[in-house]
């Protein structure tokens, strides 16, 4: 499988994130992506290729053009108002009754209108990282338009919570969208999405709702007590182009076996032409941040049954917060996956 990397990650590096009432070291940091690569090395992966630029158009496919040139400009804006000694982070948002058709000139104001959490800092190099990884999501689409079977975008900082309008959950361009659009654009007509990170993924859903064209499935702890909290019910079925199978806490591979199954048979019904994968390795037994039960070896038994789909497939790095096993969770999933054969 091609894996497409880029260094420009560890130019998202943010000082605190908002936890518990406290401010702590990030979770999504570049120790993770090291963590992944020194892995996939050990176990003789190809060595990763650099993405190509291919400018703006990818991600103002799926983004709105204003939201982006926030992105580009928020970190100077911050500058200009606070120094560089800290990050920025947003915190004040509009609630019910107040405006979102003002949008604010200071950039305190502006963080908030652009985003959903106070757990997403903006850094020095938050625009180039988020453009970095944006790029390996669509490298990875284009080489399996050209004819890969599968390609694996290893990249942060991750992207299924970001959505057309708003960054959080440490998301800003979201790579999954940018790939499964990248497959329309090139002529595939019908897309599926599917999201195996512990957390909803809500930018992703609320990028294609309501679009036959593009089948959105997620698999994640119910919001009624995690995170992103405010969408990813069972009721949420966007005039049916989007499915959410939202699990209780603890949840182990024979609780999440059927779920996946379930999810399995509606993207086959669909009968897409192209897969994207939104991997996020947080689910394992042990993550700090989440509830899940899974085993490292569960990650093999999950790749071989979305490989059984037989589908053109882009795999898209999400969460995944154990650094110490962050490695060997995601090369199972990889070596699970080439394990199966593409449909003819
Ligand atoms: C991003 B991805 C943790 C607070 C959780 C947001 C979690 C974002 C997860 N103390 N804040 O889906 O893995
Ligand atoms: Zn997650």
């Amino acid at each position: 499988m091609d894996i497409v990397f880029s260094p420009a990650h560890r130019r998202q590096h943010g000082q605190a994130e908002l936890t518990d009432g406290r401010l702590v070291p990030v979770y999504e940091h570049p120790g993770r992506l090291d963590a992944v690569l020194e892995e996939l090395a050990r176990r003789g992966f190809p060595a990763p290729v650099e993405p190509e630029d291919h400018g703006l158009d990818p991600l103002v496919a799926v983004h709105d053009p204003a939201y982006v040139t926030f992105l580009q400009c928020a970190w100077d804006e911050w500058v200009a108002a606070h120094g560089p000694a800290h990050d920025a982070l947003p915190l004040s948002w509009r609630a019910p009754g107040m405006r979102e058709d003002r949008e604010p000139t200071r950039i305190d104001g502006r963080l908030g209108y652009w985003s959903f959490d106070a757990g997403t800092p903006v850094t020095a190099g938050t625009w180039a990282a988020a453009y970095s990884a944006a790029q390996a999501a669509d490298t990875a689409r284009r080489r399996v338009s050209a004819g890969a079977r599968a390609a694996f975008a290893l990249a942060r900082p991750p992207g299924h919570h970001a959505g057309s309008r708003f960054f959080g959950g440490y998301c800003f361009l979201n790579g999954a969208a940018i790939s499964a659009q990248g497959f329309r654009d090139a002529g595939v007509e019908r897309v599926a999405v599917l999201d195996v990170d512990y957390h909803h993924g809500n930018g992703t859903q609320q990028i294609f709702a309501g679009r036959p064209d593009v089948f959105t499935v997620s698999l994640h702890a119910d919001p009624s007590f995690c995170f992103p909290f405010f969408l990813g019910h069972a009721d949420e079925t966007e005039g049916g182009t989007h499915l959410n199978l939202p699990l209780p806490k603890g949840t182990d591979w024979p609780r999440y076996l059927p779920a996946l199954e379930t999810a399995l048979a509606r993207i086959g019904e669909q009968e897409p032409g192209a897969l994207v994968v939104s991997l996020g390795v947080d689910t394992w037994d042990g993550d700090p941040i989440s509830s899940f039960k899974l085993q490292t070896a569960d990650y093999r038994r999950m790749a071989r049954r979305i490989g059984a789909l037989g589908l053109p497939t882009v795999v898209v790095m999400e969460g995944g917060y154990a650094v110490e096993t962050i490695g060997a969770n995601v090369a199972e999933f990889l070596e699970g996956f080439e394990e199966t054969p593409a449909a003819t």
